[in-house]
């Protein structure tokens, strides 16, 4: 068992640091008030490595991978969201969920990719109503013999291309479905793998088939009140090693030019490409934005997020600019190598995190110096905010939300690891 802080022990420490945050003109209660409207959108994946529902014997395939085998993965949907609920009750605040097409429900039954229906969501939806989650979702456009070439909606096969237009057409309507039924938009986020391994000769065309996919997708008018649809770049993949059909500057063109989201995914860059600084580069051009919040380690590994540079970079970002309206922040990672439920509760927790830091910053202060030009003094300031107590309003922020403090989220884990994870043979 870890030991937790006492009551009087959180409020002590608190009322120590809302003075030290005072003293440089931040207001530490108003901070958490802010962080507690802000819905981050778990995503359902990393609840059973990307497998879904819709035929259990089929692998994971579209250049993306989770490796290892910690057992207990969600194999239903109804045990997914039983892992979801414990995720959630770890986590502070109240916070969305992010669906893909194939974790709808059919009863036993395989459904086709494109025989979902709004009806195999109604489990989802119910749940979601009991428990306030607002839902995104995703067309699935991997994993499936109709993807087996690697090419989708970029397919030189017209075939193959009207069935992926199908099912993102379908999955909007689903997605407006959902977001009808919640009251709350629904985000549909298109990400496809369409790439090459070895060097092509031709690059142009398959994103000019890749457009008018997507604008075929995009023809039918869905009211921004129930959903909103979202594009992923990417650099490469496994298996497209060479070339993306979808690159970021295809899709940054496609977004500013049709009015749609961007989805900026921090693992699909080269290593050292950060997305902190796209933040304020995009929004100027496209209305939203959505972010998959993932941590690459060489490649787009999609390891668990951690508290890193460039997650609060991130966070910083879309506070100094007064963003928070226009981002919408998921998460994208899947490791199969350690406990699921923990992997999602200590990947939300650090990107609630990075946002409470950059919401303690006295961001005003550090503009007027950098506006009048005393670098000096710019750089003192940032580099003293490192070391405010900011654990001491972590946790009298997760106290108030009425969730663990501290590792004890960790005791809450082992214990559903042993009385429910371990007994799914
Ligand atoms: C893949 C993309 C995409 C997926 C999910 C499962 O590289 O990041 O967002 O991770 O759709
Ligand atoms: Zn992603």
């Amino acid at each position: 068992m870890h030991k937790s802080p006492t009551e009087q022990q959180v409020l002590q420490a608190y009322g120590w640091a809302k003075e030290r945050y005072a003293a440089i003109g931040v207001d530490a209660d108003k901070a958490q008030q802010q962080l507690a409207q802000i819905a981050i959108s778990l995503h359902c994946w990393q609840g059973d490595d990307v497998g879904g529902f819709e035929d259990p014997t089929r692998g994971l395939s579209g250049g993306i991978l989770a490796t290892g085998d910690y057992p207990g993965k969600a194999r239903s949907p109804g045990e997914l969201r039983q892992d979801l609920d414990q995720a959630y009750s770890l986590i502070p605040g109240t916070h969305r969920l992010n669906l893909h097409a194939v974790y709808g429900d059919g009863d036993g039954k395989k459904v086709g990719r494109n025989d979902w229906q709004p009806h195999h969501f109604h489990g989802w939806i119910e749940w979601a109503k009991r428990n306030n989650h607002g839902i995104d979702f995703n067309p699935t456009c991997f994993s499936h013999p109709m993807a087996d070439s690697g090419f989708t909606l970029a397919s030189y096969d017209k075939r193959i291309r009207s069935f992926w237009i199908d099912h993102c057409r379908l999955s909007r309507q689903i997605g407006a479905y959902i977001g009808r039924e919640l009251d709350t938009t629904t985000i549909t986020n298109l990400w496809i793998p369409d790439g090459f391994k070895d060097t092509p000769v031709d690059r142009k065309t398959p994103r000019l088939l890749l457009e008018d996919s997507l604008d075929k997708i995009f023809a039918e008018e869905i009211d921004a009140r129930f959903n909103k649809d979202a594009v992923e770049a990417k650099l490469f993949g496994i298996g497209s090693e060479s070339y993306i059909v979808g690159s970021h500057e295809f899709y940054l063109g496609y977004a500013i030019s049709r009015g749609k989201l961007l989805c900026l995914d921090a693992g699909h860059f080269h290593p050292t490409e950060l997305i902190s600084d796209k933040i304020s580069s995009v929004l100027g051009h496209i209305p939203e934005l959505l972010l998959h919040v993932s941590r690459g380690v060489r490649w787009d590994s999609d390891h668990v997020v951690t508290l890193t540079d460039e997650l609060q970079g991130i966070m910083q970002e879309i506070v100094r600019g007064d963003y928070l309206d226009r981002v919408h922040i998921g998460l994208d990672f899947f490791d199969a190598s350690i406990n699921r439920v923990a992997a999602w509760v200590i990947g939300a927790r650090n990107t609630l995190r990075a946002l409470l830091m950059a919401l303690l910053e006295p961001v005003g202060q550090i503009q007027a110096l950098e506006r009048a030009g005393d670098y000096t003094a710019r750089l003192a300031l940032l580099e003293e905010l490192k070391g405010l107590p900011f654990g001491a309003v972590w946790d009298i922020y997760c106290m108030q939300q009425g969730v663990p403090v501290g590792l004890a989220f960790m005791d809450q884990v082992r214990t559903y690891e042993k009385q429910v994870l371990s007994l799914r043979a």
